[in-house]
C-alpha cells in the first residue's frame, strides 16, 4: 500500500517527513500538493483540523503533525534503513531521545522558524522586508541555544547520545534555511555544533531533498 502525504516537497515540516523516508529507504509512498486555500477547506479540515500540511494517509490512518508522523513511520518500518530510535527496551535510550525531540520543540525550533518567517516567508508572500532589530533578536536567540547545544556535543555525537535519531535529523529544514538566509556563522563558530549539523546535511537523504529557500526565492524571481 502506497503511503500518501498531502505535502509539499519545499515546506519545512514536510521536508522532515521526506528525509525519514529517505533515511529508512522507503520508495512506496506518494506526495499529494494541496494549496493553501484547499488546505483550509471543509474536506481537507477534517483530516487537519489546524489546517497544515503535512498529513500522512497510510491505508486510511490519517496522522498529522510532521514529528509524530517520522515516530510512526520509523517504528513501523523499524526493520529497514537507519534505525534513528531507541530500542524498545532501552528505556533510558528513550528518556535521552525524547529530551532531545523536545529540545528542537522548545528551545531551536521557536527562533529558527521566526527567522525563516520574517526573512523568507513573509518577505515572499508579500509582507515587505523584516525589522532587523527583530531579525537580530531572533538571531541571538537560536545562537543562545546553539551554544548550549555545543556543550552537550561536546561529549557525544548527537543529541541523544552517540547514534543518531530523529531529533537530529528534526533540526535539519528550518537549520538548512537559517543557514542559507546568510547565518551560518552561527553554526560555523560552535566546533561541535559544526560537526554535527555539517554530519547532518551532508546525509544522502537531506541532499535529496530540494532547497527551500531556492525554491521561495525563485517564487518571488530572485532566482
Ligand atoms: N507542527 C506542525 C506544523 C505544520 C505547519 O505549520 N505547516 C506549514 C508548512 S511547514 C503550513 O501548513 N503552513 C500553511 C499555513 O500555516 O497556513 C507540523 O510539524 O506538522
Amino acid at each position: 500500500m502506497v503511503l500518501k502525504i498531502t505535502g509539499l516537497a519545499s515546506a519545512i515540516c514536510t521536508q522532515r517527513v521526506l528525509t525519514l523516508l529517505h533515511e529508512k529507504d522507503i520508495t512506496d509512498f506518494e506526495i499529494i500538493p494541496i494549496s493553501l486555500a484547499d488546505m483550509k477547506g471543509p474536506a481537507y479540515l477534517k483530516l487537519h483540523p489546524f489546517g497544515k500540511i503535512p498529513v500522512l494517509d497510510d491505508d486510511g490512518y490519517i496522522l498529522y503533525e510532521s514529528r509524530a508522523i517520522c515516530k510512526y513511520l520509523a517504528k513501523k518500518y523499524a526493520g529497514q534503513g537507519t534505525k534513528l530510535l531507541p530500542a524498545d527496551e532501552d528505556l533510558k535510550g528513550y528518556g535521552l531521545f525524547e529530551k532531545a525531540c523536545s529540545l528542537e520543540s522548545s528551545y531551536f525550533n521557536h527562533p529558527a522558524s521566526e527567522i525563516a518567517d520574517l526573512k523568507l516567508f513573509k518577505p515572499a508572500y508579500g509582507a515587505g522586508q523584516p525589522d532587523e532589530v527583530v531579525v537580530a533578536k531572533q538571531v541571538a536567540d537560536l545562537e543562545k541555544v546553539l551554544i548550549v547545544y555545543d556543550g552537550i556535543l561536546a561529549t557525544q555525537q548527537y543529541l541523544a547520545g552517540d547514534e543518531l535519531t530523529l531529533a537530529d535529523l528534526f533540526h535539519l529544514s528550518y537549520g538548512t534555511v537559517v543557514k542559507d538566509l546568510g547565518y551560518s556563522d552561527i553554526f560555523d563558530k560552535l566546533p561541535n555544533v559544526k560537526r554535527w549539523f555539517d554530519s547532518l546535511q551532508e546525509r544522502e537523504s537531506w541532499k535529496k531533498v530540494p532547497s527551500t529557500v531556492k525554491f521561495i526565492e525563485g517564487l518571488s524571481g530572485k532566482h
